[in-house]
Order: C-alpha cells, then structure tokens, then sequence
C-alpha cells in the first residue's frame, strides 16, 4: 500500500528523500499518519547559515535553574509523603498516588543522578523486560505496549526496560504535585517518640543530603543533613547497591526492629506474591515495598522480573492512602 500523497506534500520527507514513498511499511507510515511527524527538517532546513540562539547572560541560567530549586525545597520541607528510592517500586507507588491524590505534596528522594533503580535492563545485559499477569494491568494504565508470548501466556515482555522505565519516570515527573529531588541521599530519619519507647517509634520524615556527601562522612568534616517532615515515609531502597534496604537497616540499628529477616535464594514464585502481599506499614509512618522488603521479611529474591515492583507500588500506595485516611 502506497502511502496517501497528501501526507508527503506537507512532511519533510518529501523534500529530502526520494523514492521513500515505496519503502515504508504500514507500522512505519503509522508513525507519520498519528501525527508523529515532525516539521523540524523544514523548520531548519537551508536555514543554518544566520542560524543564532536568543541571547542569554549565564547568571540568567543559574537563577533559572537556583530559583526553582530552592523554591522546591523551600515548598517540600514540609511534604505529605516521602518515598525513598525511585527504582521501579518507588517510581509505581508514585505513579498511583498521583493519580489518586493530586492534592498530596510528595517528595521523592532518589540517592543516584538518575533515577529508575535496576529498572533499565530486564536482567544481566538483556534489554526485554518481563512481567508476569496480571501485572500487565499496569502496563496498559500507564500505555507501555507490550508483547505477548505465544509459547506462554502467563507473562508479557517489554521489548525494552528503558521503555518501561522512561515512561513511568515521564508520567511520575509530569504531576504538579510530586517532586524528584534525585542525586539526593535519605541518610537517617526523623522518628517521635512511640508510648512504650523504640520499639513502637513513629517515623516523621527523612534527613536527607547530597549523595557524595553522604558516601564521604568517614574522609571529610562531617557536613550536616538537611530534613523533610513528613507524616509518611514509603521506602523502596531495594536490595542492593550502596545503599541497599536503607531504612530497613536503620529501623535495626536504631533497635525498632531486632533484626532484618535477609534476603532468601532465588524463586520466582514464592517471591513476587509475598513481596506484593505483604508491602505493608512496618512501623507507625513507614511503609517498606519493593525489594526492601525481602530484607526485613526475609523473603526469596525473584531475579529479572519485575511484575512484583510495580504491583507492590500499587499495594504501598493503597496503604498509604489508609494510614493518610486514618
Ligand atoms: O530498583 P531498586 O534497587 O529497587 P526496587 O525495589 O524498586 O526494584 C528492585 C528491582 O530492580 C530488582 O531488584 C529486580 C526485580 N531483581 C530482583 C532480584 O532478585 O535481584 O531501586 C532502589 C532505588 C535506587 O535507585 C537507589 O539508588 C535508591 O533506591 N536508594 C536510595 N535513594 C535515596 N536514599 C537512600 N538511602 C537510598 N538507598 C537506595
């Protein structure tokens, strides 16, 4: 099938390329006919010669970016919820309150410069993603696409992590009312006092500072924390990295808890519906979800699938919205 003409008339395609018309397949022509076209060929082509940006002075830059930073953190230190950790469970937990609760501030704190955890590859080097049913519930909410398997219909691949991965970053960054402060480190938290001392401790909020402060207290003068008070905490630090399960290991050293259950061998199975049913409030103003929890519960690891991430976002999210309702 020959593409329309009318479309080449007006895209760029037609002045740049001859003998295109043959060549594109029905899937890539979709790409131009949903309007994904873009005019930027014409808008510069033949052009460059007295191209020339707007002009700018540099101290206009950094007041552009300084301003709204401080802004920001001016507007969340005084936050709703805090997530700790934007891998995939902190990111999907994210992507649910959003949607449910535009009106909550909600103040993502992620150690790394970029966020999105282990979520960029669906295992070792492997690009394609999986997840098992019904997590493709998920996918079609947020407008992954998504194969099915022919030979297996109890799971669906993503042809590639990052696709999951961006998109769900994309729609988390694009809520008015969540705000990523990444590069950033949780290196303890806020508690209040329980009635009957540490072991029912309340968590109100995080401390937080840059990361490579963070990963240097032990070779430099100690610079001192920054804080975020919150009512809620949901920590989703995963299972490891430099700072891996960090809340679970600070609720121990801070004996609220006695000790962490550590991580179990891989199975699939058992891991990925425990992870999901028990994401949970382990400590009043802490909820833990994700791979996290596999450290305080001690439950198996599920290796590279991660149907558990984003349905364990759903479960912390629902709990959130209970102890925020209470
Ligand atoms: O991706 P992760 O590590 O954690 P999850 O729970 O979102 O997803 C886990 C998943 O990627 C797997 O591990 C898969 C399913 N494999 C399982 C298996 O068996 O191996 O994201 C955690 C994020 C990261 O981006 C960290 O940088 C960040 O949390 N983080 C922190 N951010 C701020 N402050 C901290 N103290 C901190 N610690 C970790």
């Amino acid at each position: 099938m020959s593409p329309p003409a009318a479309i080449f008339e007006s895209s760029p395609v037609s002045t740049t390329t001859t003998g295109l018309k043959d060549k594109l397949t029905p899937e890539m022509l979709s790409f131009i006919t949903q309007g994904q076209q873009t005019r930027l060929l014409d808008e510069f082509a033949g052009k460059w010669d007295s191209f020339k940006f707007a002009p700018i002075r540099e101290s206009q830059v950094s007041r552009a970016m300084t301003r709204r930073y401080f802004n920001d953190l001016d507007k969340y230190a005084e936050s709703d919820i805090v997530i700790v950790g934007a891998g995939s469970c902190g990111l999907s937990t994210a992507y649910v309150l959003g949607k449910a609760r535009p009106d909550l501030k909600i103040a993502i704190v992620e150690a790394n410069v970029s966020p999105g955890g282990g979520a960029w590859l669906g295992g070792q080097l492997f690009s394609a993603m999986v997840m098992r049913k019904p997590a493709d519930v998920f996918l079609n909410d947020l407008g992954v696409p998504f194969e099915e398997d022919a030979t297996n219909p109890n799971y669906v691949v993503v042809k590639h992590a990052a696709l999951f991965t961006s998109t769900l970053l994309s729609k988390v960054l694009s809520f008015p009312n969540i705000k990523l402060f990444n590069a950033t480190s949780v290196e303890d938290l806020i508690t209040r006092p329980g009635q009957n001392g540490i072991e029912d401790v309340r968590i109100a909020g995080v401390v937080t500072n840059w990361t490579l402060v963070t990963m240097h207290h032990d070779d430099q003068s100690c610079m001192d924390p920054n804080t975020i008070n919150a009512p809620l905490v949901i920590s989703t630090t995963g299972h490891d990295g430099p700072f891996g399960a960090f809340c679970a290991k600070r609720l121990v050293s801070m004996t609220a808890i006695e000790k962490l259950g550590g991580m179990r061998g891989l199975d699939m199975n058992a891991a990925e519906d425990a992870i999901v049913k028990n994401t949970r409030e382990v400590t009043k103003g802490l909820i833990i979800g994700g791979m996290e929890l596999s450290e305080i519960d001690g439950f198996n690891r599920m290796g590279p699938t991660f149907g558990a991430m984003v349905l364990s976002g759903v479960k912390a999210a629902e709990e959130a919205l209970k102890v925020i309702e209470d």
